[in-house]
């Protein structure tokens, strides 16, 4: 009776773990992973697990009418991401250092406006983000 409850059930939201970290796949100065594809209604925990690193939205890369986010140096931040598309992301004090991070939403509705975006960013944060956008279909 449980099986079918819940496979009559939407799936259930998830929560996933992404790692402020010195050192990544990346390079130095790195979000693990940098890349996510998550589902609408799904949270995501960024866990400070070294330090001098905060997470933040970066404006100009997120969907319309989504709610930007911006943690403290140090600081655990979990954030829930109802609305599809791509949401680029940043540590503030590393992002001359590629310190930056996509998350997709469901579909990636809003690419083309992230693509037009990419000259905003730093050259080593640009040119993370632009691998990416490779990752994100
Ligand atoms: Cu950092």
């Amino acid at each position: 009776m449980t099986a079918i409850l819940f496979a009559n059930s939407p799936a259930a939201a998830r929560e996933w773990r992404v790692d402020m970290v010195n050192r990544g796949a990346n390079g130095s100065m790195d979000f693990t992973p940098a890349f996510l594809k998550i589902a609408p209604g799904d949270t995501v925990r960024f866990v400070a697990k070294d330090k001098t690193h905060n997470v933040e939205s970066i404006r100009n890369m997120m969907p319309a009418g989504a709610s930007p986010f911006q943690g403290a140096i140090n600081q655990d931040v979990t954030v829930k991401f109802s609305r599809a598309g791509l949401y680029g992301y940043k540590c503030l004090p590393h992002t001359a250092m590629g310190m930056v991070g996509l998350i997709q939403v469901g579909s990636a509705v809003n690419r083309p406006a992230i693509v037009a975006n990419l000259g905003s960013l730093p050259p080593l944060a640009r040119a993370r983000m632009t691998k990416f956008l490779q990752l994100a279909k």
